[in-house]
């Protein structure tokens, strides 16, 4: 395997395999021969809860991300009380790309936060594998929009939930709970300034896929 995370413990051997089990059947194609699939993945979840840094932690690229100062102008409209350090605010998307190894290149798209651009999301989440919907404990309610649109369009999500300075560490099932979200759907811890964590939500993100998609067959 050769990629930006060939030396990174514990992703490797397990992106390898999920990467082996998403490869069609009878793929014994040689090197030369083998193509390259790209998967798109998306990042969502409310205003302020770590969808640029999520990104940016991960891309072998520097993100493309549409940042833009906040300006007094949009304190009524969006919530920053409980996002004190943030001074911007991401206008259209966040992009970032991971090359897994020669076969498989996942690109990642954070949607924008705030519900103005939601016009955006069904071009952005077209033809996505599936998403990892951020959840900040603070304000699980925030979460709502983006859980609610990855039901309704049957595209498959995990939920990442962070931990922000002062916030209670509530355990897996009470965030499940309180989200709604349905028992066979993953909830990992998050961190989403730390590549390794993000890497985790991103291979749990993938084995839900393929079990997913294994069911759908075997049904
Ligand atoms: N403690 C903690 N802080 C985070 C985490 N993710 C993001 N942040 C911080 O939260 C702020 C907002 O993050 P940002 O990625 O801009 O949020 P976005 O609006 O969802 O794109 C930034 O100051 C980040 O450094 C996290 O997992 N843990
Ligand atoms: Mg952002």
């Amino acid at each position: 395997m050769s990629g930006p995370f060939e030396s990174a413990s514990g992703w490797g051997a397990r992106s390898a395999s999920v990467t082996r089990r998403l490869q069609p059947e009878g793929n014994d194609a040689s090197a030369r021969t083998r193509k390259v699939s790209s998967v798109k993945l998306v990042v969502a979840g409310g205003f302020g809860v770590g969808k640029t840094t999520f990104v940016s932690a991960v891309s072998e690229i520097p993100p493309l991300t549409t940042e833009a100062a906040m300006t007094s102008e949009s304190k009524d409209v969006d919530d920053s009380s409980l996002v004190n350090a943030k001074t911007t605010t991401t206008v259209a998307m966040d992009f970032g790309r991971i090359t897994v190894d020669e076969t498989l290149v996942m690109y990642l798209f954070g949607t924008p936060g705030q519900e103005r651009f939601a016009f955006m999301w069904d071009d952005l989440c077209d033809g996505a594998l599936g998403a990892v919907v951020l959840a900040d404990t603070r304000r699980l309610a925030d979460s709502f929009v983006a859980l609610d649109y990855f039901e309704t369009r049957d595209t498959p999500f995990v939920v990442g939930v962070n931990h922000f300075a002062g916030s209670y560490h509530y355990p897996i099932p009470e965030v499940r709970e309180a989200l709604g979200v349905a028992p066979h759907i993953p909830i990992v811890d998050c961190d989403a300034r730390d590549r390794e964590s993000v890497k985790v939500a991103l291979v749990t993100l993938l084995q839900h896929v393929y079990e997913l998609r294994r069911a759908a067959l075997v049904r």
